[in-house]
């Protein structure tokens, strides 16, 4: 066993949300969700499939104040309003910012079937209960995903002059070959004046070691550390495993990598990882901090969600120390 699959611990009762075959929406798979830690609840937002005719994925609700239980509510939190949510709603990432919580999550040009074309989307709530959609928030013909919010906008001086951007992370898989400087699909950041304008962009992340060969996608949305910026993300290997690492960015400066696991924190292994929807997946897009643990919320085999747990100390000494 690496020392990276040590630092993050399954928890044992896992999955902790799995379908619901009595509630039309969400009876073939509850996957990939986005979690957030607040006035001590736990909110949560996860991908639902109920019918597999289209593959058509829409967004449920759940809550819990210990972070294992959950409670759903019975109808669906997140409706397609808009012409470009109506072929799915996938892969929700939620921060807080200021005293609002944002959403991003994915939608299709078409049914997935059809190879569409990917975009993120943006949506903001203060309750859960009535969303404003804010619009795609990715370009055109970059089939984006995985895109996460930072928590924060931040300063910066440039040139003598101050100013404060918002960042973001995101996947744009078309963006590849020597004009990008990168041959397979990589995590860039993003960085902007508005939540929904984004004008610069870094190559960040790309793939480096077999597990992560095929592409690496953002997980969770960063999480600030005395030691820096803590990004979780997936990596793909060539024979379609999606394993999950872990790097951290420097806090003043998030272009910087400051530390990089070489193997994966957590592999598939368990049943619940290895046989789904998707077989040998575990998809990270949710963590919280509490009493200095560090909980992961990640979709197993594209059918359950589960969670597992890491002691946020030890983890960044782990990143740190793999370099
Ligand atoms: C990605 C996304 C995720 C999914 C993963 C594994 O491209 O579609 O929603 O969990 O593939 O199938």
């Amino acid at each position: 066993m690496s020392g990276g699959k040590r630092v993050l611990s399954r928890y044992p009762k896992n999955p902790i949300l799995v379908p619901d075959k009595n509630n039309w929406w969400e009876s073939k798979a509850v996957f990939n969700c986005g979690v957030l830690y607040d006035h001590k609840i736990f909110h949560m937002l996860y991908r639902a499939i109920g019918e597999y005719e289209n593959y058509v994925s829409r967004i449920g609700y759940a809550c819990s104040a210990d972070g294992f239980h959950f409670e759903r509510r019975e109808d669906i939190a997140f409706n397609p309003s808009e012409q470009y949510e109506r072929y799915g709603m996938e892969d929700p990432r939620l921060v807080k910012i200021g005293n609002r919580y944002y959403i991003t999550y994915v939608v299709l040009s078409d049914y997935v079937r059809q190879k569409p074309e990917v975009f993120t989307a943006l949506a903001t709530t203060t309750d859960f209960r009535k969303f404003t959609k804010l619009g795609i928030i990715t370009s055109n013909s970059a089939d984006n995903k995985d895109v996460v919010l930072f928590p924060e906008r931040m300063n910066y001086v440039s040139a003598g002059v101050k100013g404060a951007s918002y960042f973001s992370l995101h996947r744009p898989s078309t963006w590849i070959g020597s004009a990008y400087g990168v041959d397979r699909p990589s995590i860039w950041l993003g960085e902007g004046e508005s939540l929904t304008s984004v004008g610069k962009h870094t190559l960040l992340i790309k793939p480096e070691r077999d597990w992560e060969a095929l592409k690496v996608g953002a997980g969770i949305p960063p999480i600030k550390t005395k030691k820096g910026w803590l990004v979780i993300y997936h990596g793909v290997s060539h024979d379609k495993v999606y394993s999950a690492g872990a790097a951290l960015l420097d806090l003043e400066q998030p272009s910087r990598i400051v530390g990089r696991t070489r193997s994966p924190i957590l592999e598939p292994e368990e049943p619940y990882e290895r046989f789904g929807d998707v077989n040998n997946v575990v998809f990270p897009t949710g963590a919280c901090v509490v009493n200095k643990e560090l909980y992961v919320y990640y979709g197993g085999a594209d059918k359950v969600c589960c969670l597992a747990i890491a002691n946020l100390d030890v983890l960044i000494e782990h990143i740190l120390k793999e370099g």
